[in-house]
């Protein structure tokens, strides 16, 4: 056996050892392989489609506005607030809280034309009052209702108190009369 031979021989069987290893190595790399799809599998099988969020978001409630707006319906008749001519010695009381915005519906079921005036604290009121003398002693006053007609106007209620609300059309005060108390 001369070199040459001896080389070619030692190649050979270098190479047939590579080759054992790699068929080692791949087998090896072939079963890892398996085993990672088994498990992948495995566990892709048990993820939840609708996973629990971790946090729940709470939202801040606004600040709700608040209101004060207080209704007052008055039945008008010829010459009365109310259902009874009995103003002059049992007025009917409209009550409303302080600062409220006041929305007043006025319904006349008379033949005649009448109001709705709040007359200032203390305020001296001449009897029969005129409509000529509407204006000193008012504190707020609304246009005339006429009959078989409805109006609705709105302010703001007067500081705290008591108040005589009289129609203007002259004759009408003292018998058509009532009281706005705010508190
Ligand atoms: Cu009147």
């Amino acid at each position: 056996m001369n070199l040459d031979e001896i080389r070619s021989k030692s190649i050979i069987s270098g190479w047939f050892s590579d080759r054992r290893k790699l068929t080692l190595i791949s087998n090896i790399f072939g079963i890892i392989l398996i085993t990672c799809f088994l498990l992948g599998c495995s566990q892709s099988s048990e993820i939840d489609p609708s996973p629990t969020p971790t946090a729940t978001i709470v939202p801040t409630p606004l600040p709700l506005p608040t209101f004060n707006v207080a209704v007052i319906d008055v039945m008008i008749h010829d010459s009365y607030y109310g259902e009874t001519d009995t103003n002059l010695t049992n007025p009917p009381v409209w009550t409303v809280p302080a600062n409220a915005d006041v929305i007043l519906n006025l319904e006349n079921q008379g033949n005649l034309k009448h109001n709705w005036a709040i007359v200032k604290k203390d305020a001296k009121i001449p009897v029969p009052y005129q409509e000529a003398q509407v204006g000193d002693i008012l504190l707020y006053g609304i246009g005339m209702v006429y009959k078989d007609s409805k109006t609705t106007v709105t302010f703001s209620a007067p500081e705290a108190g008591e108040y005589t609300v009289i129609c203007t059309v002259s004759g009408h005060y003292p018998t058509m009369q009532g009281r706005l108390v705010v508190k």
